[in-house]
Parts: C-alpha cells; structure tokens; sequence
C-alpha cells in the first residue's frame, strides 16, 4: 500500500505531499496521523526551518474521504463530533501552533476540511487551475476544520456567508482577488514558486517569523491598545536576536544578511 503522505527535508525545508490521489487525497485515519506525525517532526527538529504541504495527482485535498461515510438506512448516525475532536481539530492545531513558516501549494482542488486545511496555513498559493469548494453545505454539513473561523476574517461576513451557503467552487485567480490566499500562479510555475517562497524562508529570520506569526494571530482578538502592548513584548524578544544583530550588520556591510534562525 503506498504511504497516505510523502515527506522529504531538504535545505531546511520540510515537503509534506498528500498521497491519496485516486481519492483526490481524502483524509482517511492513516493520512491525519502520518500528516500529524510530520508536523511534530516539523516542531521539534532544529533543522527544519519551513514547511511546504501540497498534494499529489490533480487534487489538493477533497476533505474526509466520504467512502468512510458510507451508511444503510438502519446504520446509527456517525460521530461527527468525534471525528473532528480526534482528527482534524488535533491538525489545524498542530498547523496553527508551529512557530515555523508553512507554505501550501494548492494543485488543485480544495474542498471541504482540505480547502480549510489550505486555510490554517501561512502563505497559500495556488495553480490557476485550483478551486477552492466549502463542499460541506452540499451534504448537511457546516464548514469545520476552522473554516467558520478563517472565512469570516480573510474575506469578510458577506463572502464567508456566500462559499459556505452555496459551496459554489471559487477559481483560484478569485481566491487571490477577494484575499482568501496569498497569490493564484500558472500551473507550470507553481511548485518552483512555493518551493523557492519556502527555502527563502527556511533561510530567514527563524525566530522573528515566530514572532511575526504570533503577533498576526494575537490581533484576531486582541485591542489596539492590547496589540501595541504585544509588540513591544515581541520585538523586545526580536532586538535581543542573533538574526536582528546580522540583519542590521548586513544591511550596514550591504551584503546579504546570513540568518541562523536565533
Ligand atoms: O466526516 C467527518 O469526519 C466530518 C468532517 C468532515 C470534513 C469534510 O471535509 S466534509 C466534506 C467532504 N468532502 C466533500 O464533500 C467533497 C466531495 N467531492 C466533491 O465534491 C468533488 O469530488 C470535488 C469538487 C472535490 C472534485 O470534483 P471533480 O469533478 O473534479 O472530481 P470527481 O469526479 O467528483 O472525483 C474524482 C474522484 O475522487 C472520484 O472517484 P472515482 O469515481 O474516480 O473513483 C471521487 O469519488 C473521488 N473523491 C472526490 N472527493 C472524494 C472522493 N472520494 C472520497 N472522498 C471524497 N471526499
């Protein structure tokens, strides 16, 4: 049986590619646990400075795998909540507490918790082929996977309320247009862009992305007031850096700064 997930480090770089391509890469139990795995991997190893998640095939991810969610009439009800509580809650957790870059490379298509699973990353780009369906409403179901949360913040009440409702499939170049993802690219061109954007990255300032990433976060529910306080807390952290010493050397020597990521 092949693996649900590839995994390779390279120049710092940590490549996660879904694996389930006859099911447009599916969430079955073995790909949330092998994709869980990597992503401690990505936590706790020094080495890995950024990730870059994309999907094998012509799919990105088509959500959980409705195969699994097969019934007759008589058949109780499944645990949707326990789904959610094991499985994908424990991802977009995971996803949203690592301290280091994530880059997504949507290949194409994004539905349901694989178009959210986009979503909780850091930098999402897309192939113009790609769209992106909040398939949910098309079977009963509501976003999850941190979908009713990501929405409403990247294009506002009025779109959010649109994908969800009419899980129409949104085109990556109007993904990028309303501010859902960072950038649609040609097809041709989308792994060479994701994986020079992530090994940029993976050669920067490790630590004041941390930084960088906790700050965006913390504003989501954070004051004005509050959110100045936090800044002066985090960039206390950033001046006191290797990486801040080097960057402020470098630009004086107008040289390429060399960043440990400390
Ligand atoms: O259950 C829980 O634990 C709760 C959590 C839920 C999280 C969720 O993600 S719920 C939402 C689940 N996902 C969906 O509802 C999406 C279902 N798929 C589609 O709507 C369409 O397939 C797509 C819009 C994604 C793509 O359409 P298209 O026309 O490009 O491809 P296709 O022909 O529909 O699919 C190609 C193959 O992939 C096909 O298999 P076949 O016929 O060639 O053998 C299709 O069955 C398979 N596939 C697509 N999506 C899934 C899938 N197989 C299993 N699960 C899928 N989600």
């Amino acid at each position: 049986m092949s693996k649900p997930i590839l995994v390779a480090v390279e120049a710092g770089v940590q490549t996660i590619i879904l694996n389930r391509p006859e099911q447009l890469n599916a969430f079955n139990p073995a790909m949330h646990a092998h994709l869980r795995e990597a992503l401690d991997d990505a936590a706790d190893d020094a080495s890995i400075r950024a990730v870059l998640l994309t999907g094998a095939g012509r799919g990105f991810c088509a959500g959980q795998d409705l195969a699994e969610r097969r019934f007759g009439p008589d058949a109780p009800p499944v645990d949707l909540g326990a789904s959610l509580e094991q499985n994908y809650n424990p991802l977009v957790r995971r996803l949203r507490a690592l301290d280091k870059p994530v880059v997504c490379a949507v290949n194409g298509v994004a539905a349901g918790a694989g178009a959210n699973l986009a979503l909780a990353c850091d930098i999402v780009l897309a192939a113009r082929s790609a769209v992106f369906v909040q398939a949910f409403s098309r079977i009963g179901l509501l976003p999850d996977s941190g979908g009713s949360w990501f929405l409403p913040r990247l294009v506002g009440t009025a779109r959010a309320m649109g994908l969800a409702l009419l899980a129409e499939k949104l085109p990556a170049a109007e993904a990028e247009r309303i501010g859902l993802i960072w950038r649609c690219v040609d097809d041709a061109h989308l792994m060479d862009e994701a994986r020079a954007i992530a090994r940029g990255l993976a050669e920067g300032p490790t630590l004041g992305y941390a930084l960088i990433k906790q700050a965006m976060r913390a504003s989501a529910t954070n004051s004005l007031d509050a959110q100045l306080d936090l800044e002066r807390d985090l960039q206390r952290s950033a001046g006191r850096s290797e990486d801040y010493r080097e960057g402020v050397t470098a630009f004086a020597e107008k040289r390429k700064p060399r960043f440990h990521g400390r």
